[in-house]
């Protein structure tokens, strides 16, 4: 008898989709397997695959106890295959099938346009891995170097997740695509990520902080909108891997919340209320509000590229067919099917940046967009809270959607991040303002020195208020392997 809450582990593959009666899925993952363990091996630090981690591992998809704390090697994770419970009698929540059967299996006509959004969902995780590689050997402390590893393993089992649907349901060309998943490469010349943002650097931990809040972000509304698909077992892929999602996200979010803290409190005792006063700010060994602000105009703003065009027919025909959704598409009061509905996405006119009235149904890049920055804004203000407490005078500021992009209407216009289009001349000027510079990047690299010593944080990073798994403060949360 099938058990589909808890995990299985009587095949190599721990799973709740019966794998150990599945031959031919079950013999092509185990084909898969050591390309993937080869690619985690030459990936992550050697001292590092050896330490003992403490971290979670998925082993239900029960929503009140799907995970077990404890002690492992990360190349010895038990990466697995598991999808939330079926619905019964689901039913295709959007587009011309609306209330029809959800699909079992592939339909053919929308094969191809299904294939590639799990091919693209599956690319960005091990991209994200790649990204974050060197991260560990300046770990702030060992239970952000925990937090890393636990985000890193996470990201791996997604990749199998997607690895999972290619090759169970896209026979010949999924077992290609899934290979061809640990061929690109973040960054690389001749086979990059397909996304632009997975083949950017995360160079220091206020990246890969600012990184889980803003990118896993874009993953969250992706899943979200994925997990609506009226391709079932998509749809259950998605809705297990959001449960791990949240976790990611609190990482981003409390950790720069974190770096905040220091900085404010060393101003404070410093007695420094200027928060201009770069120089003197960053002799205090933390760093300085405005080169956060730049750092989160970068990450947000190539978030924000990773919704696509604002006009997309690609997007109004994964909603008609069925395959992708809008966020809640369920709680949504409408008729499903915006066949004769409008949305008003921006443009621009010469210069001028406009609200125009488009169909729905090819505005629904924007519209998930929109959700997003509602969604990424509420992490904003919580910062300006611990800002506030300390009597500092600084807002940090999600930027104008305009600035920065190389996706959409505004790619390659020179705005500025309050939604001015100025000259050449003053955007190359005001650049050395809103992005980080090379020299900042210097800077912070100097703070980036690792912490091994259990509950001691470096100096530009307040501890955490609770444990993972609320274990004390001084918790050895990586055991590490010294060669
Ligand atoms: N970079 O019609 P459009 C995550 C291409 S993150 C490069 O607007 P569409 C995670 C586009 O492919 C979530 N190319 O496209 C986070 C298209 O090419 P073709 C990942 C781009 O399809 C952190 C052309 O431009 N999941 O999970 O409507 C850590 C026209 O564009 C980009 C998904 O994204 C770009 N940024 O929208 C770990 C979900 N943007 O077909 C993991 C699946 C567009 O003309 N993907 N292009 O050759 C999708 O739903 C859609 O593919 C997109 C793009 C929303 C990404
Ligand atoms: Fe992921
Ligand atoms: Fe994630």
């Amino acid at each position: 008898m099938l058990d589909l809450i808890n995990v299985s582990y009587d095949t190599q593959i721990p799973n709740n989709v019966g794998l150990s009666s599945d031959k031919r899925v079950l013999k092509a993952l185990e084909k898969w397997h050591p390309g993937y363990i080869n690619w985690w091996n030459d990936l992550i630090p050697q001292n590092f695959q050896e330490s003992m981690v403490y971290l979670r591992t998925a082993v239900s998809v029960d929503p009140k106890g799907w995970a077990k704390f404890d002690y492992v090697k990360m190349p010895e994770y038990r990466w697995g295959v598991l999808l939330a419970p079926q619905v019964e009698d689901r039913r295709i929540p959007m587009g011309e099938h609306l209330g029809e059967p959800a699909w079992q299996e592939v339909p053919g006509e929308y094969r191809n346009l299904l294939k590639r959004l799990i091919v693209i969902q599956g690319d960005t995780e091990p991209g994200s891995v790649e990204q974050q590689r060197f991260l560990g050997l300046t770990a702030p402390s060992l239970y952000d170097m925990r937090n890393l590893f636990q985000v890193n393993v996470e990201e791996g089992r997604h990749l199998w997740a997607m690895v999972y649907l290619l090759q169970k349901y896209f026979g010949r060309d999924g077992r290609e695509e899934a290979n061809d998943l640990l061929i690109r490469s973040s960054g690389s010349e001749e086979a990059p990520r397909m996304l632009g943002a997975f083949n950017e650097e995360t160079p220091d931990w206020l990246s890969f902080f600012m990184f889980t809040y803003f990118t896993d972000r874009d993953g969250k509304m992706q899943l979200e909108s994925l997990a609506q698909s009226g391709f079932d077992p998509l749809s259950r892929t998605c809705r297990f891997m959001l449960t791990e999602e949240a976790h990611h996200m609190f990482v981003g979010e409390t950790g720069v919340g974190r770096t905040i803290q220091a900085t404010c409190e060393a101003m404070k005792t410093a007695g420094i209320s200027d928060p201009y006063d770069i120089n003197k700010v960053r002799d205090l060994g933390v760093i300085d509000l405005p080169t956060i602000q730049k750092k989160l105009n970068l990450h947000y703003t190539l978030s924000l590229d990773l919704f696509g065009q604002e006009i997309s027919t690609n997007a109004a025909n994964a909603f008609n067919q069925g395959i992708k959704g809008r966020y809640m598409e369920m709680r949504l009061k409408d008729d499903h099917r915006l066949i004769n509905d409008t949305y008003n996405v921006l443009d621009l006119d010469g210069d001028k940046i406009i609200e125009k009235e488009v169909p729905a149904l090819t505005a629904l890049n924007m519209r998930l967009r929109d959700d997003y920055v509602k969604d990424a804004a509420g992490g904003v203000g919580r910062w300006n809270k611990i800002i506030d407490k300390h009597g500092i005078e600084y807002e940090m500021k999600l930027p104008h959607q305009a600035f920065n992009r190389k996706i959409g209407v505004f790619s390659g216009k020179n705005f500025d991040p309050d939604g001015n289009l100025v000259s050449g001349a003053a955007y190359d000027q005001g650049l050395t303002e809103w992005l980080p510079t090379h020299a900042d990047g210097d800077f912070i690299q100097s703070l980036m020195k690792p912490i091994h010593e259990p509950g001691v944080y470096a100096s530009w990073i307040a501890p955490p208020k609770v444990g993972i798994d609320n274990k004390p403060g001084d918790f050895e949360y990586v055991k590490l392997h010294m060669a």
